[in-house]
């Protein structure tokens, strides 16, 4: 059994990257993976860190068997949405009454999926911009350290300090918030406006304001995503427009999480960002023409794949 202070559940780019970053910095780490092959691969080889041009292979445990591990302190999800249950389910052997369980997905809705398995008090969530592109199975690059916001949605704010502190400790930028709400919006806002419109144009961030129709466009959706906010009483602030060209001009090189999904054929988070969105509009009686119809372009997209 490994005892480890921090579990992240998915080895995808943000698992792998919080698991190989912790690690390096001394941090006891886990990572489950839900296929036993692939999680011992990973074990075996440990996680390839690429930064800077240069390779480090960080030795990570992991496995697909949650009772592998010791029960961990903290619990970080970071699988796809459309896992979040089974991910929190799986997670549920390695943690007891006092693990703390952090989203960093993207989306809205995961905390909500997440404290319907685990005591809601003991739910944390958060967004983060830090960028990882993963190269491979345990491959993963480190496009940019960003900021890491976090907060508890249902619990007390001392989970979520300790967290950050934790996250902190080892480089990653962290903070602990009161406004979560406002945090996940603002993400789920940005994800809104780039991520389909890169997916459908096969264009890294930064192309999206090169191109008039297409930043117009991402203004459009991001004016129409805040609108739905606002609906929900969630203040995200008057200017999305500009913020979400701004995290294009951020982030430029990257090509987004979305399209990483569709260059490699696997499902999209579409369903649980503007999809999302846009149930969110239609339960206050209000029109998302966009957000309707980038899901249903996307959508259509991953079926072809
Ligand atoms: O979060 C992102 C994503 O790709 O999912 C952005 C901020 C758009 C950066 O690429």
């Amino acid at each position: 059994m490994a005892g480890v202070d921090v579990l992240l559940v998915g080895p995808g780019a943000m698992g792998c990257l919080h698991a190989a970053l912790l690690a390096e910095a001394g941090v006891s780490v886990g990572l489950l993976d839900y296929r036993p092959e692939r999680a011992e691969r990973i074990a075996a080889r440990g996680i390839v860190l690429e930064r800077d041009g240069a390779e480090t292979i960080v030795p990570v445990a992991c496995s697909a068997c949650a009772s592998d591990f010791e029960p961990a302190r903290l619990v970080i999800i970071v699988v796809k949405s459309h896992a979040t249950e089974a991910a929190a389910r799986h997670a549920l052997g390695a943690c007891d009454d006092q693990s703390l369980v952090l989203t960093l997905q993207n989306g809205l809705g995961n905390w909500e999926r997440i404290a319907a398995i685990v005591a809601a008090e003991r739910v944390l969530a958060g967004t983060t911009s830090t960028g990882a592109t993963l190269l491979g199975e345990g491959r993963v690059r480190l496009a940019g350290v960003g900021h890491t916001r976090l907060g508890s949605p249902r619990g007390s704010v001392d989970g979520a300090r300790w967290a950050a502190g934790l996250l902190a400790d080892v480089g990653l930028r962290a903070e602990a918030i009161e406004d979560v709400e406002g945090a996940l919006w603002t993400k789920a806002i940005i994800n809104a406006a780039i991520n389909p419109l890169t997916a459908l144009t096969r264009r890294p961030n930064g192309e999206l304001l090169a191109d008039e129709g297409l930043r117009q466009t991402m203004a459009l959706v991001a004016e129409e995503a805040a609108a739905v906010a606002r609906a929900c009483d969630v203040d995200v602030g008057a200017e999305m427009p500009s913020v979400v060209e701004d995290v294009c001009r951020q982030t430029a090189q990257n090509r987004s999480s979305m399209l990483q999904d569709v260059s490699a054929g696997r499902r999209t988070e579409i369903d649980f960002i503007n999809g999302e969105i846009a149930r969110r509009a239609a339960e206050r009686g209000m029109p998302a023409p966009l957000c309707n119809v980038l899901t249903a372009l996307v959508g259509g997209l991953a079926e072809g794949n």
